[in-house]
């Protein structure tokens, strides 16, 4: 792992898989070399498509993401998959069942799919994988697509961070309506009615119109509703010309440009916040200090509030005996 950055993102912009694989893995460990990769890359970056397909578990996503990237690869595109792992202990098998699903895509040069599958990770799933598409985008994927699911918080958040988000609902949930509705609802760019082949298609597209009728959003954009079938690619290319609609969309108007500033600024906070918590506060916080301190909360000794002030109070202090030794 000698290797030095330059050369090793020389081979990333060249397409060298191997070079991308070992990249992808060390922004999702947090690799101080992942960090430089990202900053060396930076320039080479927002040139990617970013499409999140959210649904939820078995709704036919990996099917449908198949079916998608071999449309995009038909138009010359290089495509990115990226399917984030759905926590769950009822889905544990899906990353091998995303495997085996998207077998036609394997051996493709032009595909690159990556499983990430680690919860809890330091800093958040949301922005581990938003630095992983950084580097599908700086390795030229013009095209990118996540898989998530779409109810927990930190899925919402994944799907904020594509440009496009499509919601995929099948027939007979219409209780899922009501779960989706505080979140990803709000934030699809288009509906896709999927396992359309089954019965009550029509029903879930007339309650999720009857559910876009009440509210027109900000940009004036109206999320269209398609159904596919995607085991048998049926819908497909409609749903590619669909998404190619909301991209012109965006770019003749400001939307794009405006979700990617929204975008921006909360990366950066988010930034902001880990590496102070990573730089300044977590080496206060190591020996079991922090179980000592958990103690004094369950007894009611102390109070979290004086606590964090006297953690921060530590940092600073030390961050300035630090000073003092270097001048
Ligand atoms: N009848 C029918 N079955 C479908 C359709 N699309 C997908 N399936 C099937 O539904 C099952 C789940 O498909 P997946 O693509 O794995 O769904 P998923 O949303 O990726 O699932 P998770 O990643 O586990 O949440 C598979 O057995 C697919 O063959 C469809 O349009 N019609
Ligand atoms: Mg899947």
């Amino acid at each position: 792992m000698a290797e030095k950055i330059p050369e090793w993102a020389e081979k990333i912009v060249a397409g060298d898989r191997r070079a991308l694989a070992r990249a992808i893995s060390a922004v999702e460990n947090r690799e101080p070399a992942g960090r430089e990769l990202l900053k060396r890359l930076f320039p080479r970056m927002g040139q990617a498509d970013v499409i999140g397909i959210t649904g939820s578990p078995g709704a036919g996503k990996s099917t449908l993401v198949e079916k998608l990237a071999s449309e995009y690869r038909r138009q010359g595109a290089r495509v990115g998959i990226v399917a984030v792992d759905p926590t769950s202990p009822f889905s544990g098998g899906a990353i091998l069942g995303d495997r085996i699903r998207m077998q036609s895509l394997a051996g493709d040069e032009g595909v690159y799919i990556r499983s990430m599958a680690t919860r809890g990770q330091l800093g958040g799933l949301a922005p581990a994988t938003h630095d992983v598409v950084s580097i599908l985008d700086a390795a030229g994927c013009s095209v990118v697509l996540i898989e998530t699911v779409g109810v927990g918080q930190d899925e919402v958040e994944i799907a904020r961070l594509a440009d496009t988000t499509v919601l995929l609902l099948v027939p007979g949930m219409g209780d899922d309506i009501q779960t989706f509705k505080a979140g990803v609802m709000e934030i699809a760019d288009l509906f896709v009615i999927n396992k359309a082949d089954r019965p009550g298609a029509d029903r879930v597209e007339q309650e999720v119109a009857a559910m876009l009728s009440l509210a027109t959003r900000p940009d004036g954009w109206r999320p269209p509703i398609l159904q596919t079938v995607a085991t048998t690619g049926q819908g497909i290319a409609a749903l590619g010309e669909a998404l190619a609609k909301f991209r012109a969309f965006g770019e003749s108007g400001a939307v794009k440009q405006a979700r990617r500033r929204e975008h921006w600024r909360a990366r950066l906070l988010e930034l902001l916040r880990q590496t102070l918590f990573e730089q300044v506060v977590a080496p206060r916080l190591r020996d079991g200090s922090l179980d000592r301190r958990v103690d004094d909360l369950l007894a009611h000794r102390r109070d979290p509030f004086s606590v964090v002030e006297e953690i921060i109070a530590e940092s600073a202090q030390e961050g300035r005996g630090a000073k003092d030794a270097l001048s």
